[in-house]
């Protein structure tokens, strides 16, 4: 079994779990949108993203089944099931539609169109990202404010998916640190080897560069 991977946010969310579930499999970095590289990825994948779980001739996409996959195969309940099935399927719906979104707003503009030069940052789409980061931050901040982890008393993958974009906030800026209780519970999750440092020992170039004095914005 192998995972496709880059350093970008969903493939280093699937990386992130399979070396926090400590799955059996090997590890390929991929550029599907490479130039030349579409023929070999359009079967596994059709969307040509990453994270791409390849078995024997089958392949699965999308980080949420990849994750759920890969806790079934390892018989962990880090993909909750049971009774707290609903509530971490509640949060990873919600991440989509409001936390998880919002960083995606504003580290496309800051991060991935600066570092694959897709054009200048638009500060309309930072303003808008940056209301629902604080809409749904200061709902988290609540849910933090009485809980350690999102799913229970343990970590669960509702906090990693929740987290996505967070390693990338170098380059989004993103005022976590305005929010007390969710600055601990990530603090909290950098204790966890594999989602601090996914990719060590794999073999990975680093993302592009990105001047960030260049490229301040609003
Ligand atoms: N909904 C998909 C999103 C996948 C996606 O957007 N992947 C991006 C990175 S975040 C990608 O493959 N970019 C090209 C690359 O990393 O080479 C998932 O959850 O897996």
């Amino acid at each position: 079994m192998k995972l496709f991977f880059s350093r970008n946010p969903n493939p280093r969310l699937a990386v992130a779990v399979a070396r926090y579930l400590d799955a059996n499999i090997e590890f390929e970095f991929a550029s599907p949108l490479a130039p030349g590289e579409a023929e070999r990825f359009l079967p596994l994948n059709p969307n040509l993203l990453l994270p791409i779980l390849s078995d024997s001739g089958k392949s699965l996409w999308e980080t949420d089944a990849i994750a759920c996959r890969l806790s079934r195969l390892g018989r962990s309940n880090f993909w909750r099931t049971g009774d707290d099935e609903p509530e971490m399927i509640r949060w990873l719906s919600w991440s989509k539609e409001n936390f998880e979104k919002a960083c995606d707003i504003v580290h496309f503009e800051r991060g991935t169109k600066q570092r694959y030069r897709l054009g200048p940052i638009d500060p309309k789409k930072i303003e808008e990202g940056l209301r629902l980061f604080r809409r749904s931050a200061e709902i988290l901040e609540v849910e933090f404010f009485q809980r350690e982890w999102l799913v229970g008393n343990s970590v669960s993958y509702a906090d990693f998916r929740m987290a996505a974009y967070l390693p990338f906030n170098d380059v989004a800026g993103l005022p976590i640190e305005d929010y007390s209780c969710i600055a601990r519970w990530y603090h909290q999750l950098e204790q966890i080897d594999a989602w601090r440092d996914p990719f060590n020992g794999l073999d990975a170039p680093p993302l592009p560069y990105i001047d960030l004095a260049v490229h301040a914005d609003a």
